[in-house]
């Protein structure tokens, strides 16, 4: 990006740099500032406010570009550069539109996203006959970006046309993020990724600029990619996550986790789960958001470390979708320098469940549901999970019964082989280590 705009600035020739270079160091210093203050749990938002920057850019390079042509016949017949014809205007129309769709639908994830505005935005919400308010904005913006490209030629009347485009469109990001609900988020800001690529292309294309248009296509081939990881982890199809409503009400204490659905809980303190970890031979861990919550990533590694001096072989059990972002997980152990050699996806490792001796499952909790498996009523159900369930002990470490992201109950906690061990994952995975060590010595 940087040199697709340090390009275009040598092309244009009569810049003052001063105020570009300003603009440059404002805005770079709170990136980086944001950057390196994120918490590791809160990258969703920080990617979703980025990508509605990139969405305003582009809105705002086409809207300059329509300002520098307008009155001088339909957008299908203007010059911009060197270039004219359809795809000029249509690229020029296409920047404003994705532009301002990315910008306004990323705002409002991050709003629903940011623990401050959470509880106003987080839920789906979902307006009458929105369906229909949708399909209205978007032919209202495909009807005028027609005219403009074949019919409008006077100034006024396309000016108003094409303030008219960039206003639906914006509306119509709102429309298209409003009715999805907090599980599905990951997603949507994922696709708006793709499109702030898309729309960056769509604008170099407009300004002639083919570093513009390749890293533009990159940005929107890989949030695609990313996304459809994403809905395939959790068995969605993008069309699913798209007419939204999942995530959002949780309000039926039994479906919701609430500690009184629960009927054979059995809780364990450390110094008990200790002595079973002493004697194990095969442990898999399996981490989830929990543990990027209570940053437990370098007690996990020092535990795994005693257990392997205890003479155990560990493995870490990856889910696609543990965590809140792909990747997650292998980002968060690699903190830690766990060997990526100890670390397996849900494919290569869920078969060995069934012969391991120990699973401690910490601060996961929808991506081991059996509930997927079984509960047709539930929202999980299809979703693939790993088969902890099968082992023949699993040790879970959370804070109480509270439900994961989707806000079901997890039948896992109820089964015979399951053992809680309350409290803040770091502290419980530092307690262990501090007997494993003890066990060491002896
Ligand atoms: P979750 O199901 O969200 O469960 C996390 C658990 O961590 C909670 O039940 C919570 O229980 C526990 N926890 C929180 N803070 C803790 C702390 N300090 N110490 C110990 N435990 C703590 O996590 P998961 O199993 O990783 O599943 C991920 C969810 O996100 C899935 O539903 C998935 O579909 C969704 N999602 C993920 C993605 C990607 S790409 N990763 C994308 C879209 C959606 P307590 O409050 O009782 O401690």
């Amino acid at each position: 990006m940087a040199i697709a705009v340090a390009s275009q600035l040598v092309e244009l020739g009569t810049v003052d740099y001063r105020y570009i270079l300003a603009g440059v160091a404002v805005g770079a210093s709170i990136g980086a500032v944001l950057a390196v203050k994120v918490e590791m749990t809160a990258m969703p938002q920080l990617v979703a406010i980025f990508n509605g920057f990139g969405g305003a850019a582009s809105l705002l390079v086409g809207l300059s570009l329509f300002a520098g042509v307008q009155g001088r016949g339909t957008l299908s017949s203007v010059m911009i550069g060197s270039t004219s014809g359809l795809g000029t205007g249509l690229t020029l129309l296409l920047s404003i539109v994705i532009g301002a769709v990315t910008f306004s639908g990323s705002i409002l994830a991050y709003l629903k996203l940011s623990d401050r505005y959470g509880s106003i935005f987080g839920k789906s919400i979902l307006l009458p006959q929105r369906h229909l308010i949708t399909l209205g904005l978007l032919s209202f913006v495909l009807a005028l970006s027609v005219a403009l490209l074949t019919f409008f030629s006077n100034p006024v009347v396309s000016t108003f046309a094409v303030l008219c485009v960039a206003l639906s469109a914006l509306l119509l990001g709102f429309a298209v993020v409003l009715p999805i609900g907090g599980a599905d988020m990951p997603v949507v800001v994922s696709l708006l990724n793709s499109y702030s690529g898309l729309a960056a292309s769509a604008t170099g294309f407009a300004l002639n600029s083919p570093v513009l248009i390749v890293s533009g296509a990159l940005v929107g081939a890989s949030g695609l990619i990313l996304t459809q990881i994403m809905c395939k982890g959790m068995n969605r199809s993008l069309a699913n996550v798209m007419i939204g409503g999942f995530g959002g009400d949780t309000a039926d204490a039994s479906a919701s986790g609430d500690a009184t659905a629960y009927v054979n809980v059995k809780s364990s303190d450390v110094e008990e789960s200790a002595l079973t970890f002493e004697s194990a031979r095969d442990v898999i861990i399996v981490p989830g958001y929990g543990l990027a919550v209570a940053q437990g990533q370098s007690a996990v590694a020092e535990f795994a470390s005693h257990l392997k001096a205890l003479g155990a072989r560990v493995r870490y059990a990856i889910h696609p979708v543990a965590g809140r972002m792909p990747g997650h997980m292998n980002v968060l152990l690699a903190e830690s320098n766990v060997p990526y050699d100890e670390l397996f996806e849900m494919d290569e490792i869920n078969s060995d469940f069934r012969s391991c001796d120990i699973v401690l499952v910490v601060g996961a909790n929808d991506v081991v549901n059996p509930a997927a498996k079984t509960d047709s009523t539930s929202p999980l159900f299809g979703m693939p999970i790993l088969n902890v369930d099968q082992a023949p002990i699993v040790y879970v470490i959370k804070r109480s019964l509270s439900p994961g992201f989707a806000g079901v109950k997890n039948d896992l906690f109820d089964l015979d082989n399951c053992r809680m061990i309350f409290g803040d994952a770091k502290k419980v995975l530092e307690e262990l280590s501090v007997y494993l060590d003890v066990a060491k010595a002896a």
